[in-house]
């Protein structure tokens, strides 16, 4: 089976066409990600179906209202708060082991939480959902969902 010449370059095409589909798919995701869980904050019912089908991102708990976050045991506690516009909120470390709170959607870097240095704070001045997780332990993660 030989194919006319055209060919080869038609199926490149083609595969060019679908990465860039799906790295765009993959933008929307997040984005809509990000929609749906701030609409659940305003409904605080509908779960995202649709939103959870595209992106493959681990179920939320139910966020929280309060605005201090114990790290205990290796995971923030609660995993997800929500909090007010400018609420200012407050990370302790429980734990013997040092933890960091780090955010890339926020600009947000806690000094290493040790000891009798273990509280880190942080104003959340914008409406929004942001995820964080612990600088020394990524698997520890985190969400502040701060409404208007
Ligand atoms: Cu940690």
């Amino acid at each position: 089976m030989s194919f006319p010449f055209a060919r080869p370059a038609g199926l490149a095409v083609v595969i060019g066409t679908l990465a860039a589909v799906g790295l765009t798919a993959c933008g929307g995701a997040t984005h809509a990600a990000t929609k749906a869980a701030s609409a659940t904050a305003a409904t605080a019912t509908a779960a995202p179906t649709h939103a959870h089908a595209e992106a493959p991102a681990p179920a939320a708990p139910p966020a929280v209202a309060t605005s201090a976050v114990t790290i205990d045991n290796f995971s923030f506690m609660p995993a997800a708060i929500k909090v007010k516009t400018g609420t200012t909120v407050t990370w302790t470390n429980a734990d013997e082991e040092p933890h960091s709170v780090v955010s890339s959607e926020e600009p947000m870097r806690s000094h290493t939480l040790a000891g009798p240095n273990n509280t880190f704070t942080h104003t959340f001045s914008k409406p929004g959902t942001y995820h964080y997780n612990c600088g020394i332990h990524p698997f520890m993660h985190g969400t502040v969902e701060v409404m208007a």
